[in-house]
């Protein structure tokens, strides 16, 4: 069991869809025509007056279909385990795009809903924990979210991964991004190119060519893609060290470099 839908949660999510109008411009990015209202009453309608487990992926459509955006070419980015690094290194939709950047993600990200079937017709005490349901039943929001956003994304995508969780290979078939966006990616895409993230000054435990990463360029080049992998590029590394300044990977060389 878990802690029940959202306190306020048609104020937050129709708040947070007026900010995002207001306050949240991404360039390029498409403003949705429907009004709040609109996108509250279709998300509401998914999930509402009915038993918390008995959701559909196919009964987010309507709202996912009023709420896409298509993202410019070249700036989508997925991610799977590391959440903040990613959203750093995007810029928060200004370098790249995440789906929480776009507003399907960015009004139902770290909010929690779910219906029951009398009045109000949420449940504001218990929603059911993801393994309390079946699979496709928790799922079925962000698997609904996470295949329209691939199947919008065109040319070059960006992929990050944590090359550092002993519990978790870096690349999974059986995550988000394994078995709902890799799988729908459009013939519009040309590249996915994959930065594998390790924690500084921890065993690197997945790594470029080996082991996960090997099965995932099998999976993108199956599927017409070329695919670039690149172990902590130093734009990223230096995201991490921004947090860590004295770790040992983040010693520079900087006396020896710019003198004194
Ligand atoms: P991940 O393993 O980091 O999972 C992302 C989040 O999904 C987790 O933090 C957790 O909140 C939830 N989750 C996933 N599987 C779960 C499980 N079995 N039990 C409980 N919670 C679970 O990475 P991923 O699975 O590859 O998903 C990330 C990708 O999919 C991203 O590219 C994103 O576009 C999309 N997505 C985003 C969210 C979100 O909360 N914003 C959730 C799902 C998917
Ligand atoms: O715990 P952190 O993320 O380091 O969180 C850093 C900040 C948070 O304060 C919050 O503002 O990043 C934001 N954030 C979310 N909004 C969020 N929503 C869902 C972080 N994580 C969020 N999640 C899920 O929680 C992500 O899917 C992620 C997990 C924790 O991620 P991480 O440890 O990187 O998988």
């Amino acid at each position: 069991g878990h802690k029940g839908t959202t306190g306020n949660i048609k104020q937050v999510f129709e708040g947070r869809c007026w900010d995002y109008d207001v306050t949240r411009y991404i360039p390029d990015l498409p403003r949705v025509t429907a009004s709040c209202e609109e996108l509250w009453k279709l998300f509401f309608k998914a999930f509402s007056y009915q038993p918390p487990c008995a959701v559909a992926l196919e009964n987010y459509q309507p709202y996912l279909r009023s709420a896409t955006q298509i993202v410019p070419r070249d700036k989508v980015l997925f991610w799977s385990g590391v959440f903040s690094l990613a959203h750093e290194y995007g810029n928060y939709g200004r370098r790249y795009v995440t789906l929480e950047d776009t507003l399907i993600g960015y009004l139902a990200n770290s909010i929690t809903w779910c219906g029951q079937s009398i009045d109000p017709g949420y449940n504001v005490t218990r929603c059911p924990a993801w393994d309390d349901c079946p699979l496709e039943a928790a799922e079925s929001f962000w698997a609904g979210a996470s295949m329209t956003f691939a199947q919008g994304a065109k040319g070059e995508v960006l992929l990050m991964l944590d090359g550092s969780n002993p519990d978790k290979a870096a690349y999974r078939r059986n995550s988000f991004f394994g078995k709902f966006e890799l799988p729908n990616l459009s013939k519009e895409v040309t590249k996915v190119s994959v930065i594998v993230s390790h924690a500084l000054d921890k065993p690197k435990i997945d790594v470029c060519g080996a082991g996960s990463l090997d099965l995932l360029e099998t999976d993108v080049t199956e599927r017409g893609f070329s695919y670039v992998c690149h172990d902590d590029p130093l734009a990223v590394l230096h995201l991490l060290c921004a947090d860590d300044p004295s770790s040992r990977e983040c010693k520079l060389a900087i006396k020896h470099i710019r003198g004194d």
